[in-house]
This record gives structure tokens, sequence and C-alpha cells, in this order.
């Protein structure tokens, strides 16, 4: 009797270490950061997939007069994030907050999330390659179905 409950306890620290382990944080563009010019597209598509509570970080400089300002924005829908148009976009993270450890975002909702750059009205975003598409999976539903 004893011994089975004792059991039952390494069992449940055992589950929740691994949800603990499941989430995790993912600096955006590794070791290159956020910044003008890196294909973020290829880089999410080889970092992915993205699991539900991920936390993407942006790592950015601030601004000064030798580094280009960067910043982080949600885009509405698919067009908007094909186009550039950020006329609909919702600000993540400003030209300073990307400073130091970085600015982290928590994946919280099983949608598709439309990330963009939102300096020079759209130019980061369209030439300089500074956005990406994440969606999400259920992180243990997902994991548990794949063992
Ligand atoms: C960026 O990467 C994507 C996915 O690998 C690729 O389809 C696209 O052509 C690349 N864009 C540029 C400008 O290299
Ligand atoms: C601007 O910021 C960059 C990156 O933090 C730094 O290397 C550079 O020295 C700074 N330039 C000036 C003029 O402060
Ligand atoms: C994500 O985090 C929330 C709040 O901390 C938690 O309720 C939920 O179970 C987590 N989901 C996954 C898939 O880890
Ligand atoms: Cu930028």
């Amino acid at each position: 009797m004893a011994f089975s409950y004792g059991h039952g306890i390494v069992l449940l620290v055992t589950a929740s270490m691994l949800a603990v382990s499941l989430a995790n944080m993912v600096t955006v563009g590794g070791s290159e950061n956020w910044h003008f010019g890196f294909n973020y597209t290829d880089w999410a598509l080889q970092h992915g997939p993205f699991y539900l509570n991920d936390t993407l970080v942006f790592k950015y400089d601030p601004p000064n007069s030798t580094t280009f300002p960067h910043s982080v924005y949600l885009l509405p829908n698919l067009w908007s994030f094909l186009e550039c148009d950020l006329r609909r976009a919702k600000l993540v993270a400003n030209v300073a907050q990307g400073g130091g450890n970085g600015f982290g975002f928590v994946l919280k909702k099983l949608q598709p999330h439309y990330f963009a750059c939102g300096e020079r009205n759209g130019f980061h975003c369209k030439v300089g390659l500074m956005k990406f598409l994440v969606m999400p999976m259920p992180g243990c539903i997902d994991r548990a179905g794949k063992i």
C-alpha cells in the first residue's frame, strides 16, 4: 500500500517535469538575432515546429547612430503578411525592447502568428526578409501522439 502510493508520487513528479521541459525558449534567427537581410521564413522552416507555450525571443540592439532600429509586429492575416501591409498590425516589441536578453513572446494561441519587423513602413519586412509565420502545435497531444 505504502509502496504503490510512493510509486504514484514518482510518476506525478516525472509528468510535471516533462510538462515544464516541453516549453522551449527559442531565439529568433539563432545567433543571427533579428536583423535586416536574414531569411526568417527559411529559419522558421528549419527550426520548427513550434509548440504552444514556447517562447520566441527577439534580440536586436537599440537604435543609435550606427545601428538601424527594428521592431516586432503581429500582422492580422496571410494577405497582410504576404504584402507586408502594416496597417492593422499590432505592436509586439518596440525599437528599444530587443536589447539585453531580448523580448520574449509566448505562443499562447493555436492559430497562425504572422511576425514582421515594422520599420520603414514595411521595407524591412518586404526587402529585408524580416518576417516569418508560426503555427504552434498543441505540445502535449502532438508529442504523445508521436511516441
Ligand atoms: C527564403 O527562404 C524560403 C524558404 O526556404 C525560400 O522559399 C525563399 O526563396 C527565400 N527567399 C530569398 C529571398 O532567398
Ligand atoms: C551602436 O550599437 C552597437 C551595437 O550595440 C555598438 O556596437 C556600437 O558601438 C554603437 N555605436 C555608437 C555610436 O554608440
Ligand atoms: C501552457 O501554459 C498554460 C498556462 O501556464 C497551461 O495551462 C497549459 O496547460 C500549457 N499548455 C501546454 C500544451 O503546455
Ligand atoms: Cu527591421
